[in-house]
């Protein structure tokens, strides 16, 4: 009897509603925030939030949810006091407070449990914040609750980690991942958080968090250095590729951009009903497509992706700055759709891709009812409206994308003598033949071609 979903680990989400956030707003985060919980592999049995104006300094939800969020983890509910701490005093006289801010703690307050209110049938090993949480609000939540506790960004950074294929892509988490634990080894003073970061044994005249922290940098320098030499590496073949027509999809983790890849140009590209499936940049040809035009599939992105993973692959994301047109991949049946929209425009900004010219692509159209797609393409005169499932709707981006370029073509006619006939492969590559012609001298070609093109042609030719 062995059913997958009890195999997973169970998990509770914790959510402070702020002023300002309405109950839409928070539904559509937790939902946002569940999805991520579950594309790292853990099930959400319920979920914990509470209104307040700022998460409680101490354990982020005030001392009533704490000991709602105990039942249902098996922990006491309480963060225990007099542990030894060296912020101990000032969070010893936080929690002496907390009686006294009970009533507000408990104001407008509520909690769901996924089965309505319902006690879930076991108890959760996971507790996920959705607020970035500092060291010590985290060892308060472990202790009251018995479980392993992550926030948004910690669940990222470990389904990136999970998710990692290149070499480059392993570093690079394995430097965001070390960011994000060393803090964390800074206030912990030595002890049971020294193993997050995989390292341990300590050398004569150090203290353990002493070395624990020297080792992270110098794991940290080291790990520099390769993705470094990597990148130099990429460079160079990028820079080969320079030459050519490229094209970028960009846009919102699971937006369809994979699978736009994939109906595209007919690569292998992983697809997946996943967040963050895609974490290095493929670059293919579309096929039949002449001059070469270059598409390449990239990171997904989320609203508040932890900095570290942001700068880690800005290095993936090059590959979009260096195409003459980004298609923004929007999955059109989210009702998120908007904001996710807005978040890719921002950081792509961000790194410098706020001039490349851009059409945004409304995906996943098939999901979207008749009538609401009018009032999508009333919000999105510009866009298309497609289906990465529809090849009739792919052909159409396709001689879209063709078309973007045809603008800046040329027309032009060369001549390829008999003696340079090998070079014919590199011309059909360069440009589209309109028509040849064979005479004494050679083949005669009319052909279309981007200047730039048709001037590495010549050269050839010329030599
Ligand atoms: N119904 C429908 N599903 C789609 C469409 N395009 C993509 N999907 C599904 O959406 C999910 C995500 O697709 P991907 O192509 O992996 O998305 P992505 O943008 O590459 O996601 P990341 O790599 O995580 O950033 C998959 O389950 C796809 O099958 C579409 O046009 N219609
Ligand atoms: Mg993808």
């Amino acid at each position: 009897m062995s059913d997958p979903k009890s195999e997973r680990p169970a998990a509770v989400l914790v959510a402070i509603q702020l002023p300002g956030v309405t109950d839409t707003e928070l539904a559509a985060e937790l939902a946002e925030l569940r999805r991520l919980v579950h594309t790292l592999g853990a099930e959400v049995v319920a979920t914990v939030t509470q209104r307040r104006s700022s998460p409680a300094a101490a354990a982020v939800l005030g001392s009533g949810k704490l000991l709602e969020l105990g039942k249902l983890t098996g922990g006491t509910g309480v963060v225990p006091s007099g542990a030894p701490e060296p912020k101990n005093k000032v969070r010893a006289a936080r929690e002496e407070s907390e009686p006294g801010r009970r009533l507000d703690d408990e104001e407008d307050s509520e909690a769901g449990s996924e089965s309505e209110g319902e006690k879930p049938s076991r108890l959760a090993t996971l507790v996920v914040v959705d607020h970035e949480i500092t060291p010590s609000q985290t060892r308060n939540l472990e202790r009251a609750t018995g479980a392993q506790v992550l926030d948004r960004a910690g669940v990222i950074v470990e389904i990136f980690h999970r998710h990692a294929r290149s070499r480059e892509a392993k570093l690079q988490v394995e430097l965001a991942r070390l960011a994000y634990v060393a803090p964390r080894l800074r206030e912990t003073g030595g002890g049971g958080d020294r193993q997050r970061g995989g390292i341990g044994g300590k050398g004569a005249g150090e203290s353990e968090l002493e070395l624990d922290r020297r080792r992270v940098r110098d794991r940290m320098a080291a790990l520099r250095l390769e993705i470094a030499a990597i990148q130099r590496d990429q460079q160079n073949r990028r820079a080969h590729r320079r030459e050519q027509r490229r094209v970028a999809l960009v846009g919102y983790t699971n937006a369809g951009k994979s699978s736009l890849m994939r109906a595209l140009t007919g690569s292998e590209v992983l697809v997946a009903d996943k967040l963050f499936a895609t974490l290095d940049t493929t670059v293919r040809a579309l096929p039949e497509v002449r001059p070469r035009l270059l598409v390449s599939d990239t990171v997904g992105f989320i609203k508040k992706l932890p900095h570290d993973l942001v700068a880690s692959f800005r290095s993936t994301l090059d590959e979009a700055l260096e195409a003459s047109l980004l298609l923004y991949v929007v999955d059109a049946s989210d009702p998120m759709r908007r904001e996710q929209l807005e978040v890719t425009r921002s950081v792509l900004a961000e790194i410098g891709a706020g001039e490349i010219p851009s059409r945004v692509l409304l995906n996943k159209i098939d999901r979207v009812a008749p009538e609401e797609r009018e009032a999508l393409r009333a919000e999105y005169p510009e866009a298309t409206l497609l289906s990465a499932k529809a090849p009739a709707d792919v052909a159409g981006l396709c001689e879209q994308m063709v078309a973007f370029f045809e603008a800046s073509m040329v027309e032009d006619e060369l001549l390829v003598p008999y003696g340079k006939q090998n070079l014919l492969g590199a011309v059909h590559e360069e440009a589209r033949v309109l028509a040849e012609e064979y005479d004494e001298a050679g083949a005669r070609l009319r052909v279309r071609a981007h200047p730039a093109g048709l001037e590495r042609i010549r050269n050839l030719l010329a030599r």
